[in-house]
This record gives C-alpha cells, structure tokens and sequence, in this order.
C-alpha cells in the first residue's frame, strides 16, 4: 500500500512535469532499438548548428551529435530523425518522450540540469552572449548600448543574463522578444530594433542569413557562460551513459589524432594501447555501455571526430569562420576535455 502510494506520488508528479511515461533505467535504449532511430530535437533552423541543407538534410554541430549517437548504437548513422523546436517547446518535447535527445544549443544551468526531470550529457560548444549592431549605429562596446531597443529570443537564458548585464551596468534598454530567430534577425534588418543579443556562436549564424552580413559587426563583450550541450531525461542513466560518452568518443579521437580517414586502419593496425581500447581491438569497452565493440570505430568513420565536426560545421571553411576558442582541446589552448575510455 505504501509502495502503491509513493508510486502515485511520483506518477503525479511525472505527470505535472509531462513526463509520459517513467523514464528508467533502459527504457530509452530499448524504445530506440525497437524503432530503429534516435528521434533528436534540434533547433529552427541555426547555421552551424542545425538547419537544411539544400537537399532537406539537417547539418550541424548538434544535429552531427544525434548521428553520432545513431552510430554507436545502430552502426548506422543515418539512423535518425529530426525534429526542429523552437527555444520555447524543446524542453517539453524531451519531457514527454517525443524526442530521445534534445541537442539544440542548450545552455547547462542548475535549473535545468535539477529542476526539470532533465540531465545534461556534456558541453558540445562553450559559449557566451554578445551583442550583434548595424555599424551605422557607431557603436564599438556593448557599455555604449544605453538605450538601445533589443530583439531577444522568448524562452531564452538570454532574457535573464541581458538584464543582469544592463542592471549591474546602470544601463538601460527595451526588449522586443520573439519566438524565433529568423522574426529577432527581421526585426534587426528592419531597424525595429538597434541590437540583436544571443548565444554569439548565433550572433555569427544569424548575421551570415542577413543580406547584407558585412554591415552588421558583433561586439566585443562576451557576457555570460552559455555552456551548449545535448539534454536527456533524468532517470535513465543507461540511456544519459550513451549519449555522454559518444560525446567524450568524438573529443578522445581527436586528441589521439584518429580521424574519419585512419579509423580503420587504426582499429586494425594501432600500436597505442589507449586507442586501441578506444577502438575495441583491445577489450570491450562499448559493452558496459550496451553498445557494440565497434562503437567508436563507426562514430568517428561515419561522422568524424569532435575537431573534424566543428570544422565541417562551424570552422574557417564555412561561411561562420569560427576560431576553435574555448572549444580547442585542453592540450591546445583550450577546455574541451574527456574522459578516457578505459
Ligand atoms: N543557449 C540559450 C539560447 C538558445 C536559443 O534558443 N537561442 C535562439 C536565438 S538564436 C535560437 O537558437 N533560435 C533558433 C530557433 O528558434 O530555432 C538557451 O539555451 O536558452
């Protein structure tokens, strides 16, 4: 009876939460399997990140993330299907289990880490808010800013840290909230608004979706930490171990120099014993994880590691030409770090 009454307690509160359906240990992993895919929220539609391609393809950072998660589990990272949510309804569509994985640049915060039956897996990209100006405002600090009317996106960390910024500055400002980018980017071309603030790594996206990118010029100050990483839902560790860990896989890989190109060689051939645990030719480390001994060998062949990805999405050859910054490796400057596989 008591037992049947905590029960109750907890299903009442999942389902104040909107959560469907218990989320134990397994449950994810095993509704994969049975339907053959990862379903993974991504964003709207945020260059770099997660946008179609000509063809309707999703590409990005975080849409990469969800395939590499397919690859490990499925050998297969083709294994995946998309759904794009606004800043707004992605923590709703992860609660109630209709999505697996939510990996849209998603800020880690204890409130959302704790408060929310959610877990974050790991930090994809570091990142901070900045400020995004027609140079015909001649403006060279966000200090200059007083006044000014800002587009921010609804449901956002940004809302918070801007006003934060602006209190403690003495500054003032008026907000003009959206629910998409796209409508904050319009309203910044239209001049309803004299600033657009965000993520900057979006400052970057959404200025290169302007018609004319080289009049607008993103402000120095960074002024938060946005630490963007993939989010799943809290109880279920075998589930949250997968995801964490292929995320760790692709950073590993790039520190031991085993790239989409050598993988099979080196799952063959390596003479290191760290990446020949990695790669499954020395132990089963994959099978702690329920996945297969060839886990990393597929994540990096199919989809790259973690320094080949943010070239591909976000480095000097795309149209966003972002320095690898805080997302260089420990050993190079910067604080990407993992784990080893062991
Ligand atoms: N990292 C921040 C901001 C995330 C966010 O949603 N930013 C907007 C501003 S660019 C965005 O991604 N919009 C794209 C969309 O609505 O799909 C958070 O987690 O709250």
């Amino acid at each position: 009876m008591k037992m049947l009454k905590s029960t109750l307690a907890v299903m009442t509160a999942a389902a104040a939460l909107g959560l469907s359906s218990f989320a134990h240990a397994g449950a994810t992993l095993d509704a994969v399997q049975k339907k053959g895919f990862v379903q993974c929220g991504v964003s709207d539609g945020l260059p770099g990140f997660s946008v179609p391609d000509a063809k309707g393809t999703i590409v990005g950072i975080d849409a990469d993330v969800c395939r590499a998660v397919a690859a490990a589990v499925f050998g297969d990272a083709t294994k995946v299907k998309f759904s794009q949510l606004n800043a707004k309804e992605r923590f709703t569509a992860l609660q109630s289990g209709e999505v697996d994985v939510l990996s849209r640049n998603t800020t880690w915060t204890s409130s959302r880490d704790s408060g929310m039956g959610l877990v974050f897996a790991g930090v994809t990209y570091y990142d901070g808010i900045g400020f995004l100006v027609n140079k015909k405002l001649g403006v060279s600090s966000a200090k200059e800013l007083d006044g000014a009317t800002i587009c921010i996106q609804a449901g956002t960390t940004t809302e918070l840290n801007v006003s934060d910024y602006f209190r403690a500055n003495g500054l003032k400002y008026t907000p003009i909230t959206f629910d998409t980018s796209d409508e904050s980017a319009k309203s910044l071309e239209s001049g309803r608004c004299d600033v657009l603030t965000s993520d900057k790594s979006q400052l970057y996206a959404q200025r290169s979706k302007l018609a004319a990118p080289t009049d607008y010029v993103v402000l120095p100050e960074t002024i938060s930490k946005e630490p963007l990483g993939p989010v799943v839902r809290k109880g279920d560790e075998e589930w949250f171990s997968i995801v964490k860990w292929t995320l760790f896989a692709m950073l590993n890989a790039e520190e031991m120099g085993v790239t989409s190109k050598n993988v099979e060689a080196e799952a063959k051939g390596t003479k290191n014993p760290d990446v020949a645990r990695m790669l499954g030719a020395d132990g089963e480390y994959g099978k702690d994880l329920k996945l297969p001994k060839d886990w990393v060998v597929q994540i990096v062949k199919q989809v790259g590691n973690y320094g080949e990805v943010f070239e591909k999405n976000l480095g000097k050859a795309t149209p966003l030409q972002i320095d690898r910054g805080l997302n260089a490796l420990w050993n190079n400057g910067g604080i990407q770090y993992a784990p080893p596989v062991r």
